[in-house]
């Protein structure tokens, strides 16, 4: 029954024989924990998956800044597979959600597949597998990999002068040193996302000065954090459908959302607008310093705030926004372009992350030695977001120019491991030993990708980590519906077969 490299295995009858597949996933975070599920589910066992850290959780095992939060509903954030009842809040805080993923991938029992401490540095299509190394040196084998590998995941360091001068602690916000004492302690913090927007809010009554040094100001959603209470928790342990519905209807909700983004022109991109505008005016006094919070580019533009109390938080008498340029760190703060010294016992940054990355730094060598160096020089591409010419085998989740723009991502896996489980048939089933992309429908993909975002949102004139070098939005830029649509089946068409 064992079928591995090269031409299908064809019995005396001339059918195929089935394959029996090795799959490595790389990174044991949301997307890792639910491909050894449904894998599993679809009856594929032969499986590792390499996670360089020791724990499970991907972003949320490596964020563990004060304030954090999901700006996504708790009970759309999560495995359809694995609603919860008991999340606590609409918006679930970090240490909830890292809890969450880590019961699931126990009583999915997906720990007892993950090699911890194993960060692979290499992968090489040769023989008509994919042979894997770690940096440990382990080394290993496999029909099919599937990256799992995040996008918020390396940490983007501001290239201000000075940095390395400052005396006091200095940190970046997805590497949070909670030995360094907050309270009473002046604390900047460089950065205006939805990162640095939770963390003002979380800490700014435990520091004695709290400096936010904003390059461009946001524009903030409202939305109410309010506890689940013990009888609606209740209700829905007991009544597993209204807990799936709950989840269906926020999908629809998010959807809508999507259909305002893509289309800058719509009236649900004027209505959100209207609610930011609506609540920078309601809830900042000063005329001075809501002009300073006031954006210049259209809500939605970079990626929408969301917050209960940002707008509170940061009219604290011992908050500050500063909006004059840093000009350099110095031993004893941040100067600004003004000649002030803001002087700070506590430096966060803030600042966000490499979002194209991806799999990089690991060297990858497809068919014929091309590297993904290449393939993603000058920028990342992939036929929709998962497969890549000349990578076969290779499948991405929440790859390359995918649904980001304020969605679940959990949603999104799902659907791409759905899709790629189709593609894994063909495999198994012997009719094929190889798959990926054709270039030509990459390039296809990706020439009408980049037309249609010319209608989005994001291109409406700000900078935000949705674009990429060109401006172009790096991103799905039609409906969420037509993502479902698309997920649904793959056109083999599209796909170079062996
Ligand atoms: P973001 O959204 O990328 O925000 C990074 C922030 O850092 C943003 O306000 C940047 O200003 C600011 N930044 C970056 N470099 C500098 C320098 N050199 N000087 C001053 N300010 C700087 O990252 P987050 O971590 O907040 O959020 C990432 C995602 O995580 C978020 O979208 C959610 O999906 C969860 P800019 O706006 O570019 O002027």
């Amino acid at each position: 029954m064992t079928g591995t490299a090269g031409s299908p295995r064809r019995r005396a009858d001339g059918v195929p024989e089935p394959r029996h597949l090795r799959v490595i996933v790389i990174g044991a975070g949301m997307s890792g924990i639910a491909s050894v599920i449904k894998l599993r589910e679809a009856g594929i066992h032969d499986l590792v998956v390499y996670e360089k850290a020791d724990r499970v959780g991907g972003t949320w095992r490596e964020n563990t800044y004060p304030g954090l939060s999901c700006d996504v509903p708790s009970h759309l954030y999560s495995y359809s597979f694995a609603l919860n009842p008991d999340w606590t809040h609409r918006f679930a805080f970090g240490p909830e959600i890292q809890r969450y993923f880590e019961r699931v991938a126990d009583e999915h029992r997906v720990t007892e597949v993950v090699r911890f401490g194993e960060e692979v540095d290499r992968l090489e299509w040769r023989d008509g597998r994919w042979h894997a190394r770690t940096r440990r040196g382990t080394t290993d084998e496999a029909d099919v990999v599937i990256a799992a590998t995040g996008v918020l995941h390396h940490p983007r360091l501001p290239d201000i002068e000075g940095l390395d001068t400052f005396t006091g602690a200095q940190f970046h916000s997805a590497r949070w040193d909670h030995s360094v004492p907050l309270d009473g302690a002046r604390v900047g913090i460089v950065g205006t996302g939805s990162t640095a927007v939770q963390i003002v809010s979380a800490i700014v009554d435990r520091v004695e000065h709290l400096s936010l040094f904003q390059r461009t100001a946001q524009w903030v959603m409202p939305a109410e954090n309010p506890a689940y209470s013990a009888e609606e928790r209740e209700r829905f342990r007991r009544d597993p459908a209204a807990l799936a519905e709950n989840h269906a209807r926020l999908s629809e909700l998010f959807a809508l959302f999507a259909n305002a983004v893509v289309d800058a022109e719509s009236p649900e991109a004027a209505m959100i607008e209207e609610a930011c505008r609506a609540n920078l005016e309601q809830s900042v006094l000063d005329p001075a310093l809501r002009e300073k919070l006031r954006p210049d580019y259209r809500a939605a533009c970079k990626r929408l705030i969301i917050s209960p109390d940002f707008y509170q938080a940061i009219q604290r008498p011992n908050a500050e926004l500063v909006t004059e340029k840093i000009l350099r760190v110095e031993p004893q703060g941040v100067r600004t372009a003004d000649g002030r010294l803001h002087p700070l016992d506590v430096l966060v940054l803030a600042t966000g992350f490499h979002t194209d990355w991806f799999m990089r730094p690991m060297e990858i060598i497809g068919r014929d030695g091309r590297t993904l160096s290449e393939l993603w020089d000058p920028r990342p591409i992939a036929y929709l977001s998962i497969s890549m010419p000349g990578f076969p085998n290779l499948f991405m989740l929440n790859g390359p120019n995918g649904p980001v723009g304020n969605f679940s991502l959990i949603e999104v896996a799902e659907l791409q491991l759905a899709y790629i489980l189709q593609l894994l048939e063909r495999l198994r089933d012997g009719t094929v030993t190889e798959i990926c992309a054709t270039a030509e429908a990459t390039e296809r993909f990706e020439a009408e990708r980049v037309a249609a975002s010319a209608k989005t949102i994001w291109v409406t004139g700000c900078r935000s980590w949705y674009l990429d070098d060109r401006g172009i939005p790096a991103t799905w830029p039609w409906p969420f519906a037509r993502f479902r649509e698309v997920m649904a089946a793959p056109d083999l068409d599209d796909y170079e077969l062996r």
